[in-house]
């Protein structure tokens, strides 16, 4: 297998036009999409990609969570190779973020395909379904029902962020809850797992560094918080008598970063991204908030920790405001290492097509995480300009794309001939 020749066949053409059709769909009309998952907006992105698949004579298949899988060459049995990324978005998101993972992982495949190269074993691209976790509060909702590691006690009670009971958002799509562990797939049916990503940090491009070797994934925990107080009229009664909810809530947001600098980790994080205000009206006291908060770190106990100490301080600020706090976790994903044979193919692939890369952390969260569980894995990440992400200026230039695209095409088919 010649890979000069196969990573040559990497199409920015057709990479431009797969990026450029997906940015359409969905697009906000302020530079930026919305895709939630199992929307008609995320339906016509992965229809197209259904299509594209096709085209390029993939076997394509969708599972019970809406994942879809495009296996190639058509026939050829055993372990695969598995390729791919997501195309759902979070609101008013980036056109990258997701779609360039896809789109490189199906041309790795056409490249390889256009080289002559035959693969002993088959390549399949995957597009996973809610990775976000935007529409049902719950990041990698797709990929970590393929690694059949859903947890049972929270599909009960999920919800979509309107209120949607899980259920129904799925019989939308022609999807039923009951059969979801139906997506569950095992670990002898894979080879490897690998996912190009955006970088959605600056390091990269502040270093003028192509390529991001991902060494490991932070973990997440989502935490849902509800202050409640009491809802009263905005004139007669005097300040000190009331039960602002929102008041309260405001005391527990400004005390997240001060919690997080005291854990002295430059890898910790903290954020509330979400908040809903009852009954939301100016001449009204808010007598009900829920919070969204988003706690990471690159050690499973850290992130413990930092959730606990955010926990207790909220309940704190409620107790001494006359304000009654309830909590729970949304959802908990444990940090992952990247395969270190992965590591070093990636290493080793951009050495030889003489491209700059260097080793990094992902601070973001990726189905590669759930698939670390079926398969040994690993990611590519390409650089986003001033590290922008979730947002309409997300961007990474059609040449960065391009060059992930070949990493990646030359990585597999290294890795492929080498395990097989
Ligand atoms: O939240 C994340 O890290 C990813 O974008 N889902
Ligand atoms: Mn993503
Ligand atoms: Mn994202």
């Amino acid at each position: 297998m010649e890979r000069k020749s196969l990573t040559a066949a990497v199409s920015s053409e057709r990479i431009q036009q797969d990026m450029a059709t997906l940015a359409c769909i969905g697009a906000d009309g302020q530079g930026g999409v919305t895709r939630l998952a199992y929307s008609p907006e995320h339906w016509k992105a992965r229809a197209y990609i259904r299509d594209r698949m096709e085209s390029a004579g993939l076997q394509v298949r969708e599972d019970a969570a809406g994942n879809v899988m495009g296996r190639w060459p058509v026939g050829l049995t055993g372990p695969a190779l598995a390729m791919g990324s997501h195309l759902d978005s979070v609101p008013h998101g980036g056109r990258f973020d997701g779609p360039v993972g896809v789109v490189c992982a199906l041309e790795a495949v056409r490249a390889i395909q256009e080289s002559g190269f035959r693969p002993p074993s088959p390549l399949e691209v995957i597009v996973f379904a809610e990775e976000e976790g935007a529409r049902l509060n719950h990041p990698l909702f797709g990929s970590k029902a393929m690694a059949g590691i859903l947890d049972p006690r929270l599909l009960e009670q999920m919800k979509d962020r309107d209120g949607v009971p899980l259920a129904r958002v799925l019989e939308g799509v022609g999807l039923s809850q009951e059969r979801l562990s139906e997506a569950r797939r095992q670990r002898e049916e894979f080879l490897a797992y690998l996912e190009v990503h955006i970088e959605q940090g600056s390091v990269l491009e502040e270093r003028n560094v192509q390529i991001g070797v991902v060494t490991g994934i932070v973990g997440i925990t989502f935490m849902e918080m509800v202050i409640t107080g009491r809802a009263d009229h905005a004139g007669p009664n005097p300040m000190e008598r009331r039960k602002d909810a929102l008041l309260g809530a405001g005391r527990i947001i400004t005390e997240i970063p001060v919690l997080v600098a005291q854990t002295g980790s430059a890898a910790a994080r903290g954020t509330v991204g979400a908040i809903h205000a009852h009954p939301n009206t100016i001449n009204v006291v808010p007598g009900r908030v829920t919070l969204g908060v988003d706690v990471r770190h690159k050690e499973k106990e850290e992130i413990r920790k930092l959730a606990r100490l955010i926990d207790l301080k909220a309940g704190d600020i409620c107790q001494k405001s006359g304000l009654e706090f309830l909590s729970r976790v949304l959802t908990e994903i444990e940090p992952v290492a990247m395969a270190n044979n992965i590591v070093q193919a990636i290493g080793e692939t951009c050495e030889e097509m003489d491209i700059t890369c260097m080793q990094m952390l992902s601070g973001a969260g990726h189905d590669t995480t759930s698939m670390s569980t079926l398969a040994p894995v690993g990611m590519i990440f390409v650089p986003s300009v001033e590290g922008l992400s979730h947002c309409p200026e997300e961007f990474t230039p059609l040449e960065d794309i391009v060059c992930g695209a070949r990493v990646l095409a030359g990585t597999a088919a290294g890795l492929i001939n080498n395990f097989t």
